[in-house]
C-alpha cells in the first residue's frame, strides 16, 4: 500500500487570529485536522521560525509592510514581524493535537533567506531536508494542509511536486489570505496545473 503523510503548515498563535500576521478564520481548521491525523502514516507540522530582524520583516529594512523588494535576485513581500524564535506567536497553536505528529521542522531560520516552503527555502536551491525524511520513509503521498493556503501551502505544495510525490492540498483544513486580492484562485489554478490534487475533505 502506498504511504501516505500528512504536512501541517504553520499553525502557529502568529498565523491564526490576534496573531500579529493573522490568516481570517485561521484558527477554525484545527478541530478538522485533529480529527483526520490519525489516517496518515506520519504528521509533519512546521514552524515558521524567524530570527529577530529577518529579511522578510518590513522593519528590518526601514520600509512599509507589503512593500517588495528584491535581494540578491530574490523577490520578497515585507511582513510584519511575526513567529520570531521562542516567541508566543511561534509556538503551534494550543488546540493542535500535539500528541500525533511525529515530526516538527522549522524553517525561515536563516537572517538572510526566507522560506515559505517546508522543503526549499526561497531561493529554490537550499533543501530543508524534509524531502529526504519523507522518501526514506517510502513516503509517496502527502496532504497538505494549514496557513496560509496561498503562501506557505502552495509554495510547499509547488516543491513537492518538483520532488516527485503525489500531492493534494485539502481545503478545508487550509485557509488563505488573498494578498493581493485573487491570489488564492490564482495559486489554486497554478496548483491544479501542475498537477496538484485539490480536494474538499479527506
Ligand atoms: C507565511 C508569510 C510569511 C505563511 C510565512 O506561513 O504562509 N506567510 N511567513
Ligand atoms: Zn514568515
Amino acid at each position: 500500500m502506498e504511504k501516505n503523510a500528512l504536512i501541517i503548515i504553520d499553525l502557529q498563535n502568529d498565523f491564526c487570529p490576534k496573531g500579529a500576521l493573522p490568516v481570517p478564520h485561521g484558527d477554525e481548521i484545527i478541530s478538522y485536522i485533529n480529527e483526520i491525523m490519525p489516517s496518515f502514516h506520519k504528521v509533519v507540522a512546521t514552524q515558521d521560525w524567524h530570527p529577530e530582524n529577518h529579511i522578510s520583516f518590513a522593519e528590518t529594512h526601514k520600509k512599509n509592510i507589503g512593500e517588495e523588494i528584491e535581494i540578491n535576485g530574490i523577490k520578497q513581500i515585507l511582513w510584519p514581524k511575526h513567529c520570531i524564535q521562542g516567541s508566543y506567536g511561534a509556538e503551534l497553536h494550543k488546540d493542535l493535537n500535539k500528541n500525533g505528529i511525529d515530526l516538527i521542522l522549522r524553517k525561515g531560520t536563516s537572517q538572510n533567506i526566507d522560506s515559505y516552503s517546508a522543503f526549499l527555502e526561497n531561493d529554490k536551491k537550499t533543501e530543508t531536508g524534509l524531502h529526504y525524511w519523507l522518501k526514506g520513509l517510502e513516503i509517496q503521498k502527502i496532504y497538505l494542509c494549514g496557513l496560509a493556503l496561498d503562501y506557505c501551502v502552495y509554495y510547499s505544495a509547488y516543491d513537492a511536486v518538483k520532488f516527485g510525490f503525489e500531492v493534494y492540498v485539502i481545503l478545508s483544513a487550509t485557509k488563505g489570505v488573498d494578498v493581493p486580492k485573487g491570489n488564492i484562485n490564482k495559486v489554486l489554478s497554478h496548483m491544479k496545473s501542475l498537477g496538484v490534487k485539490i480536494i474538499e475533505k479527506l
